[in-house]
């Protein structure tokens, strides 16, 4: 049976194929975003003696460029420029090393021609740069921090995919406002929020109050957004910031002894981030000892060592009696960040424990 087209629909089938010719072409001129990848080390560059090993390995070793090279599907989300920041372990990083990378992050989100930030980051202290980063950087750009649990020489190793998802979301327009943000396990958590909860799974990071989204094959799904200050809303500013607080921790647990408080309290500190137990509990026998440092005017913040939940004021330590400040749901080495930061501005204990509701 023979076909006829009438000249209309002749015109109309070439109009559609010109159409699309023009709109895959228009895509196709579309200038990507640009993504710069600041690396510091961790077991996302680490290396293994064989494909067995994802627990036995060091970390730090391969440099950014080679892992950017290893991923060459980071093309086609944007244009990525790699800088070696760091090559450490994090658990050695210090507030030093806080401090340059949060001032090089504030550099590049100011300039026109970078559209978002990955860090590449050690697992073991990424909840406290991501939380340190998310208080001083002034952006509503997308600033992502991301790690991996297996070196990229393991089998199943988890870094090559979770580095693309981080990248994915920094390149992102809907990851705008965020605040820092934190891809692991095809998650993305609030860099306020996150913890490394397990020590050697490929599932180790969690926040309580649930990841913001998700990423999945290259798209972001999102369900909810950070109620706390962060970023571009922060009253603190690494620009203005030169040094942070020292400010040192100190765990409770049954027969604990004074010694550890006492020592503290002639090292300097500006606060003690009590670790306590259950409701950050504190022993009758430490009482007068962080009453004393705070009659030396060191700051006294009670968190918990219990992973959920919150420090509520008042409730079997008297805060406002003691002067002392509750560090809300957050684990004392966040506690430790934020109370850092905060003393830069204020060593006021009213302001601060606004700081600890607010942030
Ligand atoms: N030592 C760990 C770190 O650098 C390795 C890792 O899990 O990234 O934080």
């Amino acid at each position: 049976m023979r076909v006829h087209f009438s000249i209309q629909q002749l015109i109309a089938g070439a109009t559609l194929a010109a159409l699309s010719a023009l709109t895959s072409l228009a895509q196709a001129q579309v200038p990507k975003p640009n993504v710069v990848v600041l690396a510091t080390g961790g077991t996302i560059a680490g290396a293994g003696a064989s494909a067995l090993n994802s627990a036995t390995y060091a970390a730090a070793k391969v440099p950014v460029d080679k892992l950017l090279a290893g991923l060459p599907e980071l093309a086609n989300v944007a244009n990525v420029k790699g800088e070696q920041v760091f090559q450490i372990a994090s658990e050695s990083f210090t507030n030093t090393q806080l401090m340059t990378l949060g001032k090089r992050v504030s550099a590049l989100v100011k300039q026109a021609d970078v559209d978002g930030v990955v860090i590449t980051h050690g697992t073991d202290t990424l909840e406290e740069t991501a939380f340190f980063l998310n208080l001083v950087v002034h952006t509503d750009k997308p600033i992502v921090v991301v790690g991996s649990m297996r070196p990229g020489t393991a089998l199943s190793a988890d870094g090559a995919l979770n580095l693309l998802d981080a990248v994915t979301v920094a390149a992102s327009k809907d990851a705008a406002g965020k605040g820092v943000l934190v891809t692991m396990n095809d998650s993305i958590q609030s860099g306020r929020d996150v913890v490394k909860s397990v020590n050697l799974k490929v599932e180790a990071f969690r926040s309580q109050w649930g990841a913001l989204g998700f990423v999945i094959e290259g798209k972001n799904y999102w369900f909810r957004a950070p109620v706390k200050r962060h970023t571009a809303q922060s009253e603190f500013d690494i620009d203005n910031i030169n040094e942070l607080a020292p400010v040192e921790i100190i765990y409770s647990y049954g027969n604990v002894p004074r010694t550890g408080f006492d020592a503290l309290a002639k090292t300097g500190i500006k606060a003690v981030i009590h670790g306590g137990p259950g409701n950050g509990s504190v022993a009758d026998r430490i009482v007068p000892a962080l009453q004393a440092m705070r009659s030396a005017g060191i700051q006294v913040i009670r968190s918990s060592r219990v992973p959920e939940g919150f420090v509520l004021r008042n409730a079997e330590q008297p805060d406002d009696k003691y002067d002392w400040v509750v560090a809300h749901d957050l684990n004392p080495q966040k506690a430790r960040i934020l109370a850092a930061v905060a003393l830069t501005k204020t060593d006021d204990s009213k302001e601060l424990q606004r700081i600890f509701w607010e942030y």
